[in-house]
């Protein structure tokens, strides 16, 4: 698999993609070049059998500062920008490809994700921070709003009270209020975290595939139906389930008293 300019991917044995932000000496802030390789690396990950589950993670002391704010200097670039156009044609397409990528995406947090760098974070399924490292919603203080879905994310994960007071305070979460908050899946030490979170996609990578597919389309649909509708998406997507042969093999295993081998 070919790499990015500002993204390395690394396949693993097991069928582990790594994705790596690759701009340290910038703590990866979000380039427009990153944010085209990002989602290449995403759109190839999709297409690609070997891929069985991705690590999203940066490198260096950061995961991602944000928007690189460089390329919004208005001494050095006209003015102004579109932002709504540049939400719509590069951070859309991208966070998009992320989540819809249909295998399970875990990404690790460590030092600091801020701004659009969070919205990049919790478009992966299970979220997982190092225990120093915090969320920083800092678009007040460059006098915006918020953008990348960060605002949505907040909103569900903590009501619109808590959501409206951080994005104006531009304030910031540590892992522990994160995880309280039930915006990630989890933390763990700082020194840990790179290998939980490695096993966690390794674990992934192990299972029943299409059932992640499943679960992710089924969390969507909680999220977006009303109740009789969900209903029936919830068990068109089972129905899908109950035909495979996965379903089967889980069946049978644990009637043969034995572990299920996944295709
Ligand atoms: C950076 C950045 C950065 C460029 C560190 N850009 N270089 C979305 C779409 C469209 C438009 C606009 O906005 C958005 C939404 C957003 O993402 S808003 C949020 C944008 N991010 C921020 O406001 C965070 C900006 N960065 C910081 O406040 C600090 O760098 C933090 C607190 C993250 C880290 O501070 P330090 O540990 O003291 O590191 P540092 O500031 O020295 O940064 C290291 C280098 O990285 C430095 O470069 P240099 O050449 O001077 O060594 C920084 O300029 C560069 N850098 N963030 N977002």
């Amino acid at each position: 698999m070919s790499d990015g300019l500002t993204v390395r991917c690394e396949i693993g044995a097991g069928g582990v993609l790594e994705i790596v932000l690759d701009r340290p000496e910038k703590l990866n802030a979000i380039s427009a070049q990153l944010l085209v390789d990002l989602r290449a690396a995403f759109e190839r990950a999709t297409r690609d059998a070997e891929v069985r589950a991705i690590l999203l993670r940066g490198d260096g002391r950061a995961f991602c500062a944000g928007q690189d704010l460089s390329e919004r200097d208005p001494a050095r670039n006209p003015w102004p920008f579109d932002l709504e156009r540049i939400q719509r044609d590069a951070y859309h397409p991208t966070l998009k490809a992320i989540s819809g990528c249909g295998k399970p995406v875990v990404a690790a947090i460590h030092g600091i994700a801020a701004g659009a760098g969070v919205g990049i974070a919790l478009a992966c399924d299970v979220v997982l921070m190092g225990s120093g490292a915090r969320l920083s919603f800092a678009f007040s203080k460059l006098g915006l709003s918020s953008d990348a879905a960060c605002a949505w994310h907040l909103v569900k994960a903590l009501g619109p009270a808590r959501a409206r007071g951080l994005l104006m305070m531009a304030g910031t979460l540590t892992a522990a209020e994160a995880e309280a908050a039930g915006l990630i899946w989890g933390s763990v030490e700082d020194d840990a975290l790179l290998d939980t979170a490695r096993k966690l996609a390794a674990d992934l990578a192990g299972g029943p595939r299409l059932a992640y597919r499943l679960i992710h389309d089924v969390v969507d649909a909680a999220q977006t139906l009303p109740f009789e509708d969900y209903l029936a998406e919830e068990a068109r997507l089972q129905g899908i389930a109950g035909r495979s042969a996965d379903y089967r093999e889980g069946i049978t295993a644990f009637m043969e008293k034995r572990p299920p081998r996944w295709a």
